[in-house]
């Protein structure tokens, strides 16, 4: 029966793996399934697999607009010493297995997406010479790549479509929650979401599931308000349904306190990584101080204690935030002195060439920050933009490390004293709890994530992305030849799960004509003004923009109080459309994976990111007491969260690292 506005069409589907989200992970995972799955048939084991993304994959995710730099090709170096890197960016509290392997697969995909037809920049003479066949790329920095990437999701996505197939993809899905199984609440057995385009919900009975639905923005009250409202940094669409759909089926998360505060190009967000790598520029104070240099000796303070050849990102925002808030700013990208002094030596055709590349940056993944330049005739070789640490953003892939725990490679471990005097060689096993045998399966039997989904890694970014969705496809496809004889079984009723997924319309069906003016009613909140709501506590109170990225426990004390009213006040959100009940099930993920970063952040009583957070009651690093994993579980029975430490291990000897 065709469904109706508030009586949606409940479509039933049984599959075997279903991945949820179209983004770089799942792409990865798309592309790589079918050899796998052909292997199973090999073994008369037939699997089914289906896609849902709840946008259309040749735009959806953090790629959307493109980019210009693939920031994770390693070349001729050693995974050992990208896991240092990883580490050191994240001081010091990563995963190093799952780094180390991250590190060894990502070229693999970074070969793929040049052989689709992604143009990577080459060095003079390489020009055509494909990677694989030792052509030469233009390193940005060392581990960054140039591309011409505006249409890189396309390509990437095309090719993830023709290995999967259409008729195994479904677009404009929203995945509201997993469902645990009826027989063992640590496992998954199905997912419900309904389309924002048809009256339909669908439910998704299977085996295993990859969760790649990116990472969360808008908690944080943007810097982008006003007319700029809308404007952000990471993907506005990137809602947290990883971490809260994860959280709720029971899986262990860790680091959610990390989070990533960009430095990036006032007002636009404009990618300031070409800026320093490729064109050497300098960030300044209004007096044209450098203040990586004038502030250094703040790097004394923080582990590794002024060594690190590179320090780590949240440290180099501490240097610049000390120059705003001694009233040294505004801070600016000295863009004038970088082209000048590259100019130097080029020929005016080049010094062009050097200047389109200089827009182009921009244009390949951020076109707003143009739209700015343009609006405010800045001419970058005769003009200094401003630059400026934004609100606070949760994802695991980029510089930042919150996510769930998941299951390490097997072939990759702690070494012994002598394979720690072998520099680089890794051996085969690893701390207790770091891996129970399908790489990348969080503590819930059966359910995978990748991405900007797997927490205490960092710095894959897209090609990672995608080399970690195709680890966790070989994985899901073993996990069902294992278990397939196993008939999930949902713990909860369809009726149920469609009642509460539809509250909002009912709540606007039901009240509507209370009042004349759609938007103001005593019965129901707007998606919309609830957001602003949860976006005001986590700004003024866990450490956002308005405090300068300072919290405290007491602060925090209020917050929690804040957060549990707003959440009884989100039941009584309203959908008065398919988009609004989408706006409200995103808030309903953002909501949770606040909480997830509150609680975190409450419980590591230290401050190890200075520069992303600052809780000023624990103003310091401890490396005694929280050189560790912050992991916690959340209980959606009593909607109560644990937080628990786990021990951290260095894998890879870290004194490599040091100048
Ligand atoms: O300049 C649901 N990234 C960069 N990576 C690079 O390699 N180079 C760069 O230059 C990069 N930079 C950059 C980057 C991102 C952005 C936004 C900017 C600049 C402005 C990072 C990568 O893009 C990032 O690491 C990966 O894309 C992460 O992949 P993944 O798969 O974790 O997330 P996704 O691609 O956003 O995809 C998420 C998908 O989930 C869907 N979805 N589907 C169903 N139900 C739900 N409930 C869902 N919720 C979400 C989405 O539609 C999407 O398909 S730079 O800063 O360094
Ligand atoms: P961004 O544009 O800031 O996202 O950076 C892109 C890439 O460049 C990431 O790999 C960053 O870690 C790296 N990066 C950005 N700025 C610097 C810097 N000042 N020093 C070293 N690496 C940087």
């Amino acid at each position: 029966m065709a469904g109706e506005f508030g009586k949606p069409e409940i479509v039933e589907e049984e599959v075997d793996i279903l991945l949820i989200g179209g983004g770089m992970g799942a792409c990865g995972a798309a592309y790589e399934i079918g050899p796998w799955l052909d292997e199973a048939k090999k073994q008369g084991i037939d699997l089914k697999v289906k896609l849902v993304d709840k946008a259309a994959m040749d735009r959806s995710g953090a790629v959307a607009q493109g980019l210009s730099a693939i920031n994770t090709y390693l070349g001729e170096q050693d995974p050992a010493d990208y896991a240092r890197m990883v580490s050191n960016d994240l001081m010091g509290i990563t995963r190093d297995d799952l780094a180390y392997d991250l590190g060894r697969h990502v070229d693999d995909s970074v070969h793929l997406f040049e052989e689709w037809g992604l143009p990577i920049w080459k060095q003079p003479g390489d020009e055509g010479k494909a990677l694989v066949d030792g052509g030469k790329p233009v390193r940005s920095g060392k581990w960054q790549i140039m591309i011409n990437g505006e249409s890189y999701k396309w390509i990437v996505a095309e090719a993830a479509k023709k290995a999967l197939g259409t008729d195994r993809i479904q677009e404009r899905v929203f995945i509201v929650k997993l469902v645990n199984d009826k027989n063992d609440s640590n496992r998954i057995a199905g997912a419900i979401g309904f389309s924002v385009r048809e009256h339909k919900v669908f439910v998704y009975k299977f085996k295993a599931c990859l969760l790649v639905a990116g990472g969360c923005v808008n908690i944080f009250r943007p810097r982008s308000v006003g007319e700029g409202t809308g404007r952000a940094w990471y993907p506005v669409w990137n809602a947290g349904s990883t971490y809260a759909m994860a959280a709720e089926a029971g899986a262990e998360l860790t680091m959610m306190e990390n989070r990533f505060v960009p430095a990036r190009f006032k007002d636009g967000y404009g990618p300031v990584g070409a800026w320093f790598l490729l064109f050497k520029a300098k960030a300044v104070n209004a007096f044209g101080e450098v203040y990586m240099d004038t502030n250094k000796e703040l790097l004394n303070d923080y582990p590794p204690y002024g060594q690190a050849a590179v320090p780590a990102s949240c440290l180099r925002n501490h240097l610049m935030m000390k120059e705003m808030r001694e009233g040294r700013g505004p801070i600016y990208m000295d863009t004038v002195s970088a082209l000048g002094k590259l100019a130097e030596t080029m020929t005016p055709k080049e010094i062009k060439h050097l200047e389109a590349e200089a827009w182009e940056d921009f244009l390949d993944m951020c076109i707003g920050q143009a739209g700015v330049w343009a609006g405010e005739n800045i001419e970058p070789e005769k003009k200094n933009s401003e630059l400026m640490p934004t609100e606070p953003y949760l994802l695991g892939s980029h510089s930042g490390c919150c996510g769930i725990w998941v299951s390490g490679p097997t072939d990759v471990g702690a070494p012994t004293a002598e394979e720690h005097a072998d520099a680089g060689k890794i051996p085969s096993h690893l701390p207790s709890g770091w891996n129970w045998g399908y790489r990348s399966m969080t503590t819930v039997k059966g359910l995978f994530t990748a991405a900007d989904g797997v927490g205490a890694s960092g710095h894959k970014f897209s090609s990672g992305s995608h080399a970690e969705g195709r680890l966790a496809a070989k994985a899901m496809v073993q996990f069902c030849m294992d278990n397939k004889d196993h008939q999930p079984e949902l713990a909860d009723s369809v009726a149920d799960l469609v009642d509460e997924i539809y509250r909002p319309v009912r709540n606007f069906l039901e009240s509507k004509d209370y009042t004349t003016a759609i938007d103001v009613n005593p019965n129901y909140i707007t998606p919309k003004m609830l957001q602003f709501r949860l976006q005001k506590v986590m700004d003024e109170y866990v450490a956002g923009v308005s405090t300068m990225y300072q919290t405290n426990a007491k602060m925090m004390e209020v917050a929690e109080m804040k957060l549990e009213m707003l959440k009884e006040d989100a039941l009584k959100m309203r959908a008065k459309d398919l988009h609004e009940l989408l706006r409200a099930w995103e808030n309903y993920h953002r909501i949770l994976t606040a909480e997830a970063h509150m609680k975190h952040i409450q419980f590591r009583e230290e401050s190890r990111y200075p520069g992303f957070y600052y809780r000023m009651d624990y103003n310091f690093v401890d490396e005694t007491n929280w050189k560790c994993f912050v992991n916690s579980i959340y209980d959606k029975t009593t909607k109560t969260w644990n937080c628990f430490k786990r021990a951290h291990v260095d894998i890879v000897d870290k004194s490599k690292l040091f100048k």
